[in-house]
């Protein structure tokens, strides 16, 4: 078959999966394992949709801007009256019980990596010329909504005013039982054990997802968290697990850069946008870099200490526009092309924990070994920026042979490529056709 063709099929199964999974005016992520919007997927899926319906790809992101509580915060779930079959749900999270939480919409009481003004500058970027006065009108109207969600951050989630948000509930990183998470979680003491009944495990095989012990983890957090009422700052002043997260964090690098173009199209002054992409870059440097290790890691604010576990987070800091010159060379030539941790031979980079992270390495468990769409793309992005434009579109390839032998699964097996958990992943299909459209604009 052409490679042409093929690539066209690609776009063709692609799109057949995020009109299976629209709910009409949001997209679930997946069939029956996640039936909600979702923060971070909401805005993958958008940059997909976005190449090939300008006016969907709004309407996604007016849906999610529908469960916007008033202190800012974007929730990690707006849940879909119609959607069952999702532990723990709106009964669980209780979050009527904060002024801030909307009164129409039902949502979770935590956030996601802040991709939300990335999605929103993909939406104007993509559009034909035809449209960009309507998607102008559109920026105008949520730029203050994007704002005020980056101001909830440096406000809310900054508690030394270091640059560098915090991450409270593994679930706000997105890498949920990814190794520092782990490590971090197993400093928490939880003080009873949760009650609960899990769901995913109806609908995936047990191992291939988090354990009972990490629910307990997550279920207890999130417990804590209703118990102050979703007190943000209250909550701070105790919580157990504080993480300043080097993924979510040069994600919100990229969202400043992204948040100050969308300023200058809007007529709306950027210089806020830029001062904090500057202030959290430094602070990504000056604080979660190991110099011993030449990998940036997520820093724990409980303990005190840096999370050295060898995972993919550190390589996102190229994503973020954050690592110097010398300190990306390092990255990519000591860490990420090396056989022994993230380019397996014969097999499919980017594993999300180092193949020789042995304490924690699983080739077929959720974040703990798997490759996922959404961290391959980014590297690529991150990759392209900083010099190293032949390796992100090799990385494109192999990213794309990886869908097209396994199907859009939502994560695979570094080695054999072999998918794992749902299958219609959502941002499995749209970063594919975001993928692939960048191609063709080469
Ligand atoms: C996974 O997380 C949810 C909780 O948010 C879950 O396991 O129930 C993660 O992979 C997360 O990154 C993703 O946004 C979500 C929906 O795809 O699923």
């Amino acid at each position: 078959m052409a490679v042409e063709e093929q690539l066209n099929r690609l776009v063709a199964d692609a799109r057949a999966v995020l009109q299976a999974n629209d709910l009409g005016g949001s997209t679930k992520p997946a069939p029956d394992l996640y039936p909600h919007q979702w923060f971070w997927d909401s805005c993958f899926i958008t940059i997909g949709i976005s190449r090939y319906d300008t006016f969907r790809a709004c309407r996604e992101i007016r849906s999610l801007l529908r469960g916007q509580w008033h202190n800012g915060l974007i929730p990690q779930i707006i849940f879909n009256a119609r959607g069952t079959g999702y532990f723990p749900g709106p009964d669980v999270w209780q979050t009527e019980r904060s002024p801030n939480a909307p009164k129409d919409v039902a949502t979770s009481g935590i956030t996601q990596p802040p991709v939300l003004a990335t999605a929103v500058l993909s939406i104007w970027n993509n559009a034909g010329q035809a449209d960009r006065d309507e998607v102008t009108a559109f920026l105008r109207e949520i730029y203050p909504r994007i704002r005020l969600y980056h101001e909830f951050l440096y406000t809310e989630r900054d508690p030394d005013e270091t640059g560098l948000a915090v991450v409270v509930h593994p679930w706000e990183s997105g890498l949920d039982n990814s190794p520092p998470y782990l490590d971090a979680g197993e400093r928490v003491h939880l003080t009873y054990k949760p009650k609960y009944t899990r769901l995913d495990t109806l609908h995936v095989e047990a191992k291939y997802r988090p354990t009972n012990k990490n629910y307990d983890l997550f279920v207890w957090l999130l417990e804590q968290m209703r118990a102050v009422d979703w007190d943000q700052r209250e909550y701070l002043k105790h919580a157990t697990l504080q993480v300043e997260d080097v993924i979510f964090n040069s994600i919100l690098c990229r969202a400043n850069g992204d948040l100050a173009r969308i300023a200058e199209i809007v007529g709306a002054d950027p210089s806020q946008a830029r001062a904090w992409r500057e202030k959290t870059a430094k602070a990504i440097n000056d604080r979660l870099w190991s110099e011993e290790d030449g990998m940036y890691f997520s820093y724990d604010r409980v303990a005190g200490k840096l999370l050295r576990d060898e995972t993919i987070a550190g390589f996102l800091t190229l994503y973020g526009g954050v690592a110097p010159e010398s300190r990306a060379q390092r990255l990519v030539e000591v860490h990420l092309r090396n056989p022994k941790e993230f380019w397996p031979e014969g097999g499919y980079p980017v594993p999300t924990t180092a193949l020789d992270e042995s304490r924690w390495f699983n080739p077929e468990n959720y974040w703990l070994g798997p490759v996922w769409i959404n961290m391959n793309w980014m590297l690529i992005h991150g990759l392209v920026d900083s010099g190293h434009p032949e390796l992100g579109a090799w990385l494109t390839t192999k990213t794309l042979e990886l869908i097209e032998r396994h199907g859009f699964h939502e994560y695979f097996n570094p080695y054999s490529g072999e998918g794992y958990g749902t299958d219609s992943f959502g941002w499995s299909a749209a970063l594919t056709i975001d993928l692939i459209s960048a191609m063709e604009h080469r």
